[in-house]
C-alpha cells in the first residue's frame, strides 16, 4: 500500500526540489520528527515524509492533530535562507500551496485562516505547522482527505471538515500529494524571491481579513483583522488602537451573534 503510494505520487511528481527524495510510511508518530531525524542526517531542502496514519500527529503549541487513515500528512525538510524573523511566512507559504493544490485536484474552493488553517467555508480542512530544527525548517501539513469526519474526535467535528464530506466520493491522494508538494514549492520559491507576492497571494485567499475575530492564546483580543504585516503579524484594530498579533488562535465573529 505505502509502495503504490510512493510510485504513484513519484509518477508524474513536477517539482524540482520538494518531494525529492520521498519516503512513504504506514505509521509514525509524527512525520515532522521523521523529517527532523532527515534533516539532522544532512537531507538536502525537500526530502518529504508521507504516513498514511500518524499516531502522535501534533499542532501548534503541542495539540494533538488527530490523523486517521484516508488523510495527507506529511512534512518537508526546509533548509531557509530567509531571515528567522520571516519564518512564520513559510507556513503562509504552506497554507496557500495546499489551497491551490487541493483547489487544482478537487475543484473545491478553499482558503486560509491566519495563522495556518486551511478552510473549506468556514470548517478547517486542514493545517500547516512549521518547526526550527537547528538550521534546517519541518514543514508539515495535514489535510483532512478522504477521512470522515467522524472519524475524528466529536469536539472537533463541529468545526472540521474533509474532502471526503465535501465532494461525496474519495479525492486521489496520489494526485493531491503531487499538486500540495508542487504548489507549496511553488508558493515557498515566491516567498523567498518576493515576499509581498507572498502576501498578496495569502490577502486573496484570507477568510480573517476584514472580519471581527475573537483572539485567544497568551492573550484575548477582540477586535477586526485588518491585514498582516511584512513579518506574518495579524494587524488587530481594538478600542486601544492596532495592535499586533504573533501568535494565537482566531475565532471569526459573527457581527451581533456568537463566535463561531
Ligand atoms: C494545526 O495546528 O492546524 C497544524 C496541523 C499540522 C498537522 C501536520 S500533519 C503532518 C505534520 N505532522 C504533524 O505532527 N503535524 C503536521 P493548530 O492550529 O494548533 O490546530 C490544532 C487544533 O485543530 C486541535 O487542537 C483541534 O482543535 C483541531 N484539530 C485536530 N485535528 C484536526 C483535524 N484532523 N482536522 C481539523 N481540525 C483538527
Amino acid at each position: 500500500m505505502t509502495q503504490e503510494l510512493a510510485r504513484a505520487i513519484a509518477a508524474g511528481l513536477s517539482t524540482r526540489r520538494f518531494g525529492r527524495p520521498l519516503y512513504v510510511h504506514e505509521r509514525v508518530g509524527s512525520t515532522n520528527d521523521e523529517a527532523a531525524v532527515l534533516a539532522e542526517q544532512g537531507a538536502p531542502e525537500g526530502a518529504t515524509v508521507i504516513a498514511a496514519v500518524q499516531t502522535g500527529g501534533r499542532g501548534r503549541r503541542g495539540r494533538v492533530w488527530q490523523s486517521p487513515a484516508g488523510g495527507l500528512w506529511f512534512s518537508v525538510v526546509l533548509r531557509p535562507t530567509l531571515p528567522v524573523g520571516l519564518w512564520p511566512l513559510v507556513g503562509f507559504a504552506g497554507a496557500v500551496g495546499a489551497a491551490v493544490g487541493i483547489e487544482e485536484v478537487t475543484q473545491v474552493p478553499t482558503r486560509v485562516k491566519w495563522p495556518n488553517d486551511v478552510m473549506a467555508g468556514e470548517r478547517k480542512l486542514g493545517g500547516v505547522l512549521v518547526e526550527a530544527r537547528g538550521p534546517a525548517a519541518i514543514a508539515g501539513i495535514g489535510i483532512n482527505a478522504n477521512v470522515p469526519v467522524e472519524a475524528l474526535a466529536p469536539e472537533v467535528q463541529s468545526t472540521a471538515t474533509s474532502l471526503l464530506a465535501l465532494l461525496g466520493c474519495p479525492a486521489d491522494v496520489a494526485a493531491l500529494a503531487r499538486a500540495l508538494l508542487l504548489e507549496f514549492e511553488r508558493h515557498y520559491d515566491l516567498l523567498c524571491a518576493d515576499t509581498d507576492a507572498l502576501l498578496a497571494r495569502w490577502r486573496g485567499r484570507d477568510v480573517t481579513r476584514g472580519r471581527l475575530v475573537h483572539i485567544s492564546g497568551a492573550q484575548e483580543l477582540d477586535g477586526l483583522a485588518e491585514d498582516v504585516d511584512q513579518t506574518g503579524a495579524l494587524l488587530l484594530k481594538t478600542a486601544d488602537g492596532v495592535q499586533r498579533v504573533i501568535a494565537g488562535d482566531v475565532s471569526l465573529r459573527v457581527a451581533g451573534a456568537s463566535q463561531v
